[in-house]
């Protein structure tokens, strides 16, 4: 039978699991089951979802709290649509407003995955756009502007771009205005990133903000594209996935979205309530087509742990969905003395996405782009970065002003 599953982790300090888990592949099923004569319950069979594993933990003695589950409930393809909204509302719909109760993974049947092409891109798509095979990507953001006009926007595009970075992303809070709408700050921004390569060599990814009502995304995007927009940024959580999923499987937008995780501390960080990371900003960003997938790195500013950075690492590029994988982009706080461990924790397919890390260079924001560049090249050829800044001024400072390698 074709079914997607739902692993719960939920906690109480009294609960008879077993029980628990059964009224939930009930309630969130058929609703009521033994009070329904033997017919009902007979065509009611194949909706009925099914309990496939129990596992308890609890330490004695210990404080309130320290007793949980973790519950796998299966539930039958035939009672929901083929669409990510249908999903999340079987498998947590009210149960995620019933206790301490947290969603820390899904399992997709063939059939269910079947509406999904996944990102259209992915990791080698990108790398394909780029010509970029074998080192990981760089990433800068436009910072501070808000109120810009087009040729202080063009300016600033202009400086990271320098730099040598790969792909240059809007802000996620520039929205739709009239001093830089999308296809103007795409016209003028393209045009940059051509006179930069002149020097720099290099091709460069735009993502543009795509931001406005849902009803008028699609027209935005396309928009963009036809000034030349070659990526695209989205505010996924504040939309749905189901809108990416519109977006990323729509024939006419033919550029690589990259999934902003704006608005998911509202819903990953406590334990014992939410949706786990790995499910958040791994599984259902990849399912819905993000190409590339930003989250908070373990390192930076705004931190996650870093056991749960590397599940949302290996949902997004595990062989065991068989859709393309999404580029990791673990961000926040990143400078280039961070660039090693970037490389040990997540390998060489992964974008180094900085902010502040460039704009804030002491030598400013090309020479904090060039500091990045260093860093790769130095962890790329396993040099030390304390030795390959001592000839790389721009490293050096970065180095100096940050820190180095940890
Ligand atoms: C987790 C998202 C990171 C982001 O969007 C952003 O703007 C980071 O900026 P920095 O690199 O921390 O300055």
């Amino acid at each position: 039978m074709n079914q997607c599953t739902a692993t719960y982790r939920i906690y109480d300090d009294k609960v008879d699991f077993r029980k628990k888990a059964e009224s939930i592949a009930i309630g969130m099923t058929v609703g009521s089951w033994t009070e329904l004569p033997q017919a009902k319950r007979d065509s009611m069979q194949k909706h009925l979802g099914q309990v496939l594993n129990v596992d308890i933990y609890e330490t004695v003695g210990t404080s309130t709290g320290t007793r949980y589950a973790d519950i796998t409930i299966a539930y039958p393809d035939v009672n929901f649509s083929h669409d990510i909204p249908a999903l999340l509302v079987t498998v947590f719909g009210k149960i995620s407003m019933d206790g301490q109760i947290k969603l820390i993974n899904l399992g997709f049947s063939e059939s269910f995955l079947s509406a999904f092409p996944g990102p259209k891109f992915g990791i080698a798509g990108i790398r394909q756009q780029l010509g970029v095979y074998h080192r990981p990507l760089l990433m800068s953001i436009f910072k501070s502007v808000i109120g810009l006009n087009l040729e202080e926007l063009r300016e600033q595009f202009y400086h990271q771009a320098l730099g040598g970075v790969d792909l240059i992303k809007d802000d996620e809070i520039l929205f739709e205005n009239e001093l830089t709408p999308i296809e103007k700050r795409v016209e003028i921004c393209m045009k940059a990133a051509e006179l930069a390569s002149k020097d720099t060599g290099k091709k460069l990814l735009y993502a543009a903000n795509l931001t406005g009502r849902t009803s008028q995304l699609k027209q935005q995007a396309i928009k963009a594209i036809d000034a030349g927009a070659n990526a695209l940024l989205f505010n996924v959580l504040a939309y749905g996935y189901d809108v990416l999923h519109e977006l990323s499987s729509d024939p006419e937008i033919t550029v690589p979205i990259a999934a902003h995780p704006a608005l998911a501390g509202a819903m990953y960080p406590a334990q014992h309530y939410g949706i786990a990371p790995s499910v958040l900003l791994g599984q259902l960003m990849r399912l819905a087509g993000a190409d590339l997938v930003l989250f908070p790195s373990p390192y930076g500013s705004v931190t996650m742990p870093r056991e749960e950075n590397l599940a949302i690492h290996h949902e997004l590029i595990t062989s065991n969905l068989n859709i393309p994988t999404s580029m990791p982009v673990p961000s926040a706080g990143i400078h280039p003395g961070l660039v090693p461990l970037i490389l040990k924790d997540f390998g060489t397919d992964v974008v180094i996405n900085a902010g502040g890390g460039i704009h804030g260079h002491p030598m400013g924001t090309t020479a904090g782009g060039r500091a990045f560049v260093q860093a790769i090249d130095a962890a790329m050829s396993s040099i030390p970065l304390a030795e390959y800044a001592a000839t790389h001024p721009e490293l050096q400072s970065a180095i100096h002003t940050w820190g180095g390698e940890r």
